[in-house]
This record gives C-alpha cells, structure tokens and sequence, in this order.
C-alpha cells in the first residue's frame, strides 16, 4: 500500500453529502451509507453519478481485482476500482479515516472528518479466511452476521463455517434430516445446541457476498463425525449408532470406509451443499482421522474428493488430505505447529496450493497467556506479537511461496460458549492475521503495526465489540 496523508486536505462529511455510484456500484454505495447512517445520523443518499461528494467509481485499473485507489481532498472523495470487490475493500479503509466513534450503532456528535490523502493499495494473497466453529458450540445466525461485519473490516474476503463436528451437525440435510434435529440437538458442555435450516444457511450466504465474502462450509469427515454417527445406526460398521458427544475429545469417531452406503450419505450431503452454495470450494475436513486405517483414509479422501468435483466444486480439506492423493485443484489448509512438513512440501511441489493455519500463530482459540481465561494451548500461547511476527509465504520449509495461495484465521470453540467469548479472543489477532493476508512482507513492521492496531480499540468500543486490550499494544484512548 502506497499511503500519503496530506494535511489540511481533510474532507468534511456532512449532512448534505451524497454518496455517487458507477453503475454497478450501488451495492458498496449501500453498503457504505449503512455503515454511515447511524452514528453520523446524515441521510447519505445513494445516486447516480457524477457529482461531488463521495464518488465509488468502477474506472479503476490496479490489476488485482480487489486493489483500489483512494483519494480525498476537502472538496471530495474518489474512490477508483476495477471491481465491486476493490470498491468494497476501499470503503473498509475509508470507515478508518473517519474518527472512530463512526463504528458506533448509535448517533453521536460531530464533525466528521475524512482524513486527506491519497491511498493506492492492493492484497498480497487472494484468499483471506475466519474459520467459526459453530459445530462445538452452536451460533445463530444474528451471530454469524454480526462476525461477518467484524471480520469484513478487516478485508477478510471468506468465511469457513465448521458446520459438523462429532458434537453437532449444524446444517439441514433434507435427504437425511436427523442429521440436523437430532445431531444437531446439544453441543459441548451439554446445552441445547441448534442448527441452521437451509434458508437460514443461504442467509448467511448472501449476507457474507453483500460483504464480498465468499462462504466456505466444511463437513468434517471421515473422522469428526460423531453426530452423524449418532443420527442415523446404518452408517455404523456394527449397524449400532453411538450416544450423543458432548466433550471435547478428538479423534474417536469415523465413517465405516468399507460401506457403500457411506459414499451415499456423501453424495446425498455433497449434493445439497453444493446446491446450496455459490463459492467455488466445499471443504471436506479430513483432519485427525485417527482412528481410520492410514489405507482407508487415502482410499476414503480419494473417492470424496471426487463427488465434491463432480458436483463442481473445488476442494479445500486440513492439510491431512496430503496423505491421499489430492486432486490437482485440491487445496490444503496447513494447521501444523511445525515449520517443516515433508508431505506437505512434496504436495506442493505437485502442485497442490496451500492456505496457511499453523495453530502456533494462526489460530485464534489459543490463549494469548497463561492467564486467558478461556481457549486451550495445545499450540503455545499466542500473544498478539506472535500472531503477527511470521510470513505465511516463508513459513513452511521447502515451500514455494507461489504455492500458498492465501492464510486463515481459525477460531474453534470447544471452551468458547458465546459471542463476547469469540470476539475476546479474535479481536486483536484476527487484524494481525488479516493484515498478513492483505499486506506486502516488505511493510511487515511490528513496531508500525502496533500502533495502527492500537488505534482500532477506540473503533471495537464504539461498536460494542470485545477485545483483549494485550499489554503488547499502545491502545489509543480515542
Ligand atoms: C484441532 S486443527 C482440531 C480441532 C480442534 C482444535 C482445537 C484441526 C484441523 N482440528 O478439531 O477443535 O484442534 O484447538
């Protein structure tokens, strides 16, 4: 990113402003007075250009689809992209050159300064995740919305929704409805837990690409899959199903690879799912398959990979897949604490493309320190300089950077029962992890970024969201 401030060129939002879109445009110009509208109070109508106000203009020629230029002088506000998407993630840096209390849901005082510049910039990695366990502990959906606008702030352009697990399956299944009423019926800790019905899942779908995010869901299997075990006895080797799960355990259920009813129950889930989702991937899981025979998880993972293709999608599965054969166009999502793997590396080398997860910096259920009240640490503690102080193109011995195709933040909820929970712990990594995925190594700068990361704390509080206020960060008071 290429950002000069200029002084004294600040650009007055006030109650008569307009906001002009491109044809084209007008779903980020809604977008952006929906953002505007409550804490400023203005009406900020959205019209056809041109004019003089704020200007979202599909004239722009960065050659990255999301790259954008920004320019805002006193008299106005340019904002030039290729695509909806670049608009869109231009308006998430406009939202930062506002004063903060713009987050917040309420009307507040003015004036509203937009601070003068000029803004080229564009993504390092195409694929930018959060990954929301919602298999562990359930969240409705208002949840999941609410994550989406935290997470879309920071130019995350997908979203993973963990959809099954051993304790729930989250999604409705009309071909094989128990999955859902009754694997979907508790969670961990014992509680009621909850599912999404499809419209309910094709909601958030269309939430998240208003956002310009695009929803990735995974089915764990063949490991993880307690509940579906649970639901339905037929798809158990003994024809016996098992109780309910409501611990945290890993690694103990598995689909019966020997049964061709499980390539059914496959089909059946994989049609619907991919029916109902318009992103191009669906991810299948495939991690901690422990108690599935090294042979039968490669024959397993072989023959799913292809009914996810058939059905037109591409796969994307733990980086465990790599013991199958992965598929050309499958990608691997790297969870490991390591900064070697030689399978890994010897996929790539094949071709296969990698989306970086390592749990020791990645992944967001990790307490910053020993004294986090919630998460686990199987990983290491993560404080905020960790999550920050790694290159997801360099992390990996033996890998090429082009092979990594983009980083995810992966949030799981085994010890994590609420949405203030959540956010507790994704907020602040989540924007060090984010500007990962966004910005070149070349600006990687701790000692920079702590200080913008700390000028986000006044923005989570106007907008009533938790955040760890880590001592590492000079949090700005407003
Ligand atoms: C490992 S990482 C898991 C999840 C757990 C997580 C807890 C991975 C692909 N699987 O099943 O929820 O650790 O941190």
């Amino acid at each position: 990113m290429t950002a000069q401030p200029a002084t004294g060129a600040d650009y007055a939002l006030t109650s008569g402003t307009r906001i002009y879109a491109d044809p084209g445009a007008e779903g980020v110009a809604q977008y952006l007075a929906g953002v505007l509208r409550p804490a400023t109070g203005y009406p900020l109508p959205v019209q056809a250009g041109p004019g003089t106000g704020i200007s979202l203009l599909l004239t722009g020629t960065d050659p990255n689809p999301e790259g954008y230029q920004l320019d805002v002088t006193s008299s106005k506000v340019v904002l030039r992209a290729r695509t909806a998407a670049g608009l869109f993630q231009g308006v998430q840096t406009l939202r930062q050159l506002l004063p903060a209390k713009v987050e917040s849901p309420t009307a507040q005082p003015g004036p509203w300064p937009v601070a003068g510049g000029h803004v080229v910039d564009r993504p390092r990695y195409a694929y930018r995740g959060a990954m929301l366990d919602v298999a562990r502990h359930f969240r409705p959906v208002a949840d999941v919305k609410r994550y989406i606008d935290e997470v879309a702030r920071y130019k995350i352009n997908h979203l993973h929704l963990h959809l099954t697990d051993d304790q729930g399956w989250r999604l409705v299944i009309n071909s094989w409805p128990r999955l859902a009423t009754y694997g979907g019926s508790t969670q961990v800790g014992g509680g009621p837990g909850g599912y999404y019905t499809q419209a309910d899942y094709t909601a958030i779908v269309a939430y998240a690409a208003a956002r310009h995010i695009t929803v990735v869901p995974e089915v764990d299997m063949p490991g993880h899959i307690n509940a579906a075990l649970a639901s339905y006895a037929e798809l158990n080797c003994d024809g016996k199903a098992p109780p309910l799960y409501t611990g945290v355990e890993v690694g103990f259920s598995s689909l019966c690879v020997d049964k061709e009813l499980t390539y059914r129950f496959v089909e059946d889930v994989v049609a619907e799912l991919a029916a109902l989702t318009p992103g191009p991937y669906l991810h299948l899981g495939g991690d901690e398959a422990t108690s599935t025979t090294p042979a039968d998880y490669a024959r397993f993972v072989n023959r799913v990979q292809a009914i996810a293709q058939a059905h037109g999608k591409t796969v994307l599965g733990w980086h465990d897949v790599v013991n199958a054969t992965p598929l050309p166009t499958t990608v691997a999502q790297y969870w490991g604490t390591e900064t070697s793997h030689a399978k890994v590396a010897a996929a790539t080398k094949k071709g296969t493309k990698l989306i970086m997860s390592p749990a020791s910096k990645a992944y967001l259920d990790m307490k910053y320190t020993s004294s986090t009240p919630l998460g686990q640490d199987w990983a290491g503690l993560i404080e905020v300089k960790t999550s920050y102080n790694w290159n997801p193109g360099a992390f990996l011995s033996g890998v090429d950077p082009s092979a990594v195709h983009g980083i995810e933040a992966p949030i799981w909820t085994e010890t994590l029962a609420s949405q203030r929970d959540i956010e507790y712990m994704a907020f602040p990594r989540l924007a060090a992890l984010a500007e990962l995925g966004w910005s070149p190594w070349s600006t990687h700068d701790w000692n920079t970024f702590k200080v913008r990361l700390g000028a986000q704390g006044p923005r989570w509080k106007a907008a009533g969201v938790t955040y760890y206020r880590s001592p590492q960060v000079p949090w700005a008071t407003s």
